[in-house]
């Protein structure tokens, strides 16, 4: 990637993070003004009620239930009845060893020792990369059995005499499809009921959680249940959830990628435009001047009519894969591997030849490193 492009990005990333922080701080702030208003209020009556208590000690112990809380205390626990739930039980560390090798980092119970978070840097180090590998398998697997049952649909549709190319924008829905409802919808009924969370906040966390983010708000199987089959089939969805959400994230990379090299495309006409403008201008100048004129511009090459910029003019923007979805959409079970800074999914091995797949569209990228 050139220098240019990196800091085109830049801009675009700093510009949807203050984008981000606009709309949140309109959506946010005017209840926590709220909240926090009622909290000291609350807080006053409390004190005219009970003359006894200082205002001291009072703020003294909502701080320490603050910390308490934050290290995953449970606050509803007195002296005499020592509460049986622990943030630290076995089954709740499991599942905090979960947080760290997923990254979903839920933060809801977070370390206070020294020598757990020391303990916890290798162990991130480590379980990261190794889970990374598990997920690339698992979405192995999981995007060739879906290419499978889909490659059977596929097959009645071409012998309904479909389109190829209907067939393979069909399919490539039918994939999404299939996805969201195996690892987004069923999931968010299943937690609305297990959880009782309303359907927004059931989905929230479904999406918080496989793209990895995590805030920790709401966190599955956090209350005990009565189905002993509840957490390790939350384990078993975030395994593969988790692998359906990368080949998601990665076609939604791979479409706004085409955008950028579209834009980079129709910019590289521009600034060739303008290379070519003042490449004629300077070399009328230059004429007029005769050739005893100085160079127009110190240390660097004459403005010839630029070949780097004509290279990326000429041509329009490659057939990009925005004009056939399907064509991104396919990429959805190839995950696990890397894209390129081309986002385009090499054949590989011992797929099944796609009956519908037209061979794959090759057009020299301009802003591509040779
Ligand atoms: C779980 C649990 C949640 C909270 C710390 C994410 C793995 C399923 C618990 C699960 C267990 C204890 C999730 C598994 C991953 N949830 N107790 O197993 O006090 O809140 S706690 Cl959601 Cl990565």
């Amino acid at each position: 990637m050139r220098g240019t492009t990196l800091l085109a990005l830049l801009a675009v990333v700093l510009l949807y993070l203050v984008l981000g922080a606009l709309v949140f701080r309109a959506l946010e702030q005017p209840g926590e003004r709220q909240a926090q208003r009622k909290l000291g209020e609350l807080r006053g009556e409390f004190l005219r009620a009970h003359p006894c208590v200082r205002e001291r000690e009072l703020a003294q112990l909502i701080q320490e239930v603050a910390d308490a809380l934050g290290g995953g205390a449970d606050p509803d626990t007195n002296s005499t009845s020592n509460s049986s739930h622990s943030a630290w039980n076995l089954g709740s560390a499991f599942f905090f060893s979960g947080t760290i090798i997923t990254t979903i980092g839920y933060g809801n119970a977070a370390l206070r020792t020294d020598a757990a978070r020391l303990f916890c840097i290798f162990y991130a180090l480590v379980g990261i990369p190794l889970f990374g590998i598990l997920l690339a398998g698992v979405g192995d697997r999981l995007g060739s059995s879906l290419r499978r049952g889909i490659g059977h649909i596929e097959a009645i549709f071409l012998k309904w005499r479909v389109p190829p190319e209907l067939v393979r924008v069909l399919s490539a829905m039918l994939f999404l499809l299939v996805g969201c409802l195996l690892f987004v919808l069923t999931p968010t009924f299943v937690f609305c009921y297990m959880e009782e969370w309303s359907k927004l906040e059931a989905i929230y966390y479904v999406v918080v959680t496989l793209t990895t983010v995590g805030f920790g708000d709401y966190v599955a199987g956090a209350n005990k249940q009565d189905y002993p089959a509840y957490q390790p089939l939350v384990w078993f969805w975030i395994l593969l959830g988790l692998a359906y959400f990368a080949s998601v994230l990665t076609t939604i990379g791979n479409w706004l990628r085409v955008v950028s090299r579209r834009t980079r495309a129709e910019m590289g006409g521009l600034t060739a435009q303008a290379a070519s403008w003042t490449g004629t201008v300077t070399a009328r100048v230059a004429q007029r001047a005769g050739p005893a004129a100085p160079p127009a511009e110190k240390g660097r090459p004459p403005p010839a009519p630029a070949p780097p910029a004509q290279a990326e003019t000429p041509s329009p923007p490659p057939a990009s894969a925005l004009d056939y979805p399907s064509e991104n959409l396919a990429f959805i079970d190839e995950s696990s591997d890397t894209q390129s800074e081309r986002g385009c999914a090499e054949p590989r091995g011992r797929r099944r030849p796609h009956p519908a797949r037209r061979p794959a569209r090759r057009t020299p990228d301009p802003g591509a490193p040779a």
